[in-house]
């Protein structure tokens, strides 16, 4: 089917010097797997290392903003025992389990230069999809704004388990699998950010 929608024409940037996180919930697990392959192939496809995709789980949607959060901490206490650079602010607000394990690593990997948050909210019957689907939505361009670091918004917020389907290609429309936009949307923010800074 032709449509308008979409990111427009593809751009062909180089991912290779990248480093991207998955942070993905586990509700809905059929949908979410395939998207979240289709974000890794994107990546792939645009050169970024698989050594360099790191893909992390949380329980639902409603934990994804707190997710993309730490792990985004993790990398730059883990670039700073790497010798990468990390400021006394970021140091200051950063204080966990998982900075900890984190800081303790031996591979030198410097901070992620973009997030890409998945979950699948379905619609039930009472007011739950819009509450989660808002405060995810906030939470997640809150971490964008605080830390600069893009995150890419991978939430489906579909009525019926179909149209979660159908956006992750699993449906009989054909529809492509929304999970490659947001590899590609990560790459792309990736590279400008850096270009930004
Ligand atoms: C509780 C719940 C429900 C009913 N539905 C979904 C859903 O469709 N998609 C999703 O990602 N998570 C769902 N959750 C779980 C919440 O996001 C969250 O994990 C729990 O409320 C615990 O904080």
């Amino acid at each position: 089917m032709t449509t308008i929608k979409g990111p427009g024409a593809a751009q062909s940037l180089d991912g290779s010097g990248l480093r991207i996180a998955i942070v993905h919930a586990r509700w809905n697990t059929a949908i979410i797997d395939s998207l979240v392959s289709g974000a890794k192939k994107s990546l792939l496809a645009a050169g970024v290392t698989e050594d360099n995709i790191t893909v992390q789980t949380v329980p639902g949607s409603y934990e994804l903003p707190l997710g993309v959060q730490r792990i985004y901490a993790a990398s730059q206490v883990q670039a700073s025992s790497s010798g990468e650079g990390i400021s006394a602010t970021d140091l200051l607000s950063s204080s966990t389990t998982d900075l900890k394990s984190a800081s303790q690593s031996t591979s030198p990997k410097k901070p992620f230069d973009a997030i890409i948050a998945i979950g699948v909210l379905i619609k039930g019957a009472t007011m739950h999809f819009e509450y989660i689907a808002d405060a995810v939505s906030h939470g997640l361009m809150r971490v964008q704004l605080d830390t600069g670091v893009p995150v890419i918004f991978g939430l489906l917020t579909v009525l019926t388990e179909e149209q979660g389907l159908e956006r992750a290609g699993l449906g009989k429309s054909g529809m492509h699998n929304h999970g490659e936009d947001w590899g590609s949307a990560a790459v792309e923010l990736g590279v400008k950010r850096q270009e930004w800074s």
